[in-house]
């Protein structure tokens, strides 16, 4: 009988545990229904060997979502007494565009997708990786990152005027960062209609505005679509051509690029992963 037990219990007690607490609670979401629980390990690994030992062990390295998730790390790792430590964050191929806003509830299907690119735009030789609402006009340019414009933040607090032009010349890490302590983060652009009203709120005279979108080859370990990031000032700087470049987040909170085989602690989650959630038919 103990066997019997000992089999079934690591299969049937978190299904029963997540179906109480859901029909007890009345919320049964579809997606995030359990919180990530994060773990600092203080054994050294270089990445790949940190990879592989969250992955044994409990889901993944750290997949980061939102600065809630951001505060409850650096808690973790500030009690830990580490000085930094792997996140799942690493430098991949392919560069792709998303949103600062990283919040998949505030995007319906294709919202995500939305674009309004001048003619010629994005330049196809790359290298300019944020993107501005142009001078005069509706249309996007991207544009080098370093440059300083006013910029749009949006504030979910506000629904009757949530975009909010802040006229003080920033480059766009500033004016994220600017946007994520004051408001809640650089505007989203979801649709024509909020292009009209942010072009409307941008008005003449201000020349390039920063909007959040942006452009980065990071990719997490667990193929989440995460667009969260957290560097520190001049981060990434990848330092040493020669390396693969991982993530690290250091004892203030912020976030530092390092080749992946340096060796340090790391953090892993436990929870679901990104479309293989253990849960699927909630
Ligand atoms: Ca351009
Ligand atoms: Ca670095």
């Amino acid at each position: 009988m103990c066997g019997h037990l000992h089999l079934h219990t690591p299969i049937w007690l978190p299904v029963c545990l997540h179906v109480c607490a859901c029909l007890l609670s009345g919320v049964c979401g579809l997606s995030s229904s359990v919180p990530r629980q994060f773990h600092v390990v203080k054994e050294e690994k270089t990445w790949t060997e940190a990879q592989q030992y969250c992955r044994e062990k409990f889901t993944d390295l750290a997949t980061i979502d939102d600065m809630a998730e951001m505060e409850k790390i650096k808690s973790a790792v500030q009690d830990a007494g580490v000085r930094e430590a792997w996140i799942g964050l690493k430098h991949g191929s392919s560069p792709k565009w998303q949103w600062s806003l990283a919040d998949r509830d505030f995007y319906r299907e294709n919202e995500t997708e939305f674009r309004n690119w001048d003619n010629g735009q994005p330049n196809p030789a790359g290298g300019e990786e944020c993107v501005v609402i142009k001078d005069g006009g509706g249309e996007w340019h991207d544009h080098s990152c370093t440059s300083n414009f006013h910029f749009i933040c949006y504030n979910g607090t506000n629904s009757t005027q949530p975009y909010v032009l802040v006229e003080d010349k920033k480059n766009w890490t500033d004016a994220q960062r600017y946007c994520r302590e004051h408001h809640t983060d650089l505007a989203s652009v979801r649709n024509q209609t909020e292009n009209e009203q942010i072009t409307a709120v941008r008005g003449s005279g201000n020349g390039h505005v920063w909007i959040g979108l942006f452009r980065d080859a990071w990719e997490w370990s667990d193929g989440s679509s995460s667009s969260f990031r957290h560097w520190g000032p001049r981060e990434p700087n990848y330092g040493g051509a020669e390396y693969t470049f991982c993530t690290q987040i250091t004892s203030s909170g912020l976030w530092n690029d390092a080749g992946c085989q340096y060796t340090a602690s790391f953090i892993c989650y436990e929870g679901e992963s990104p479309g293989h959630g253990l849960f699927p038919w909630f």
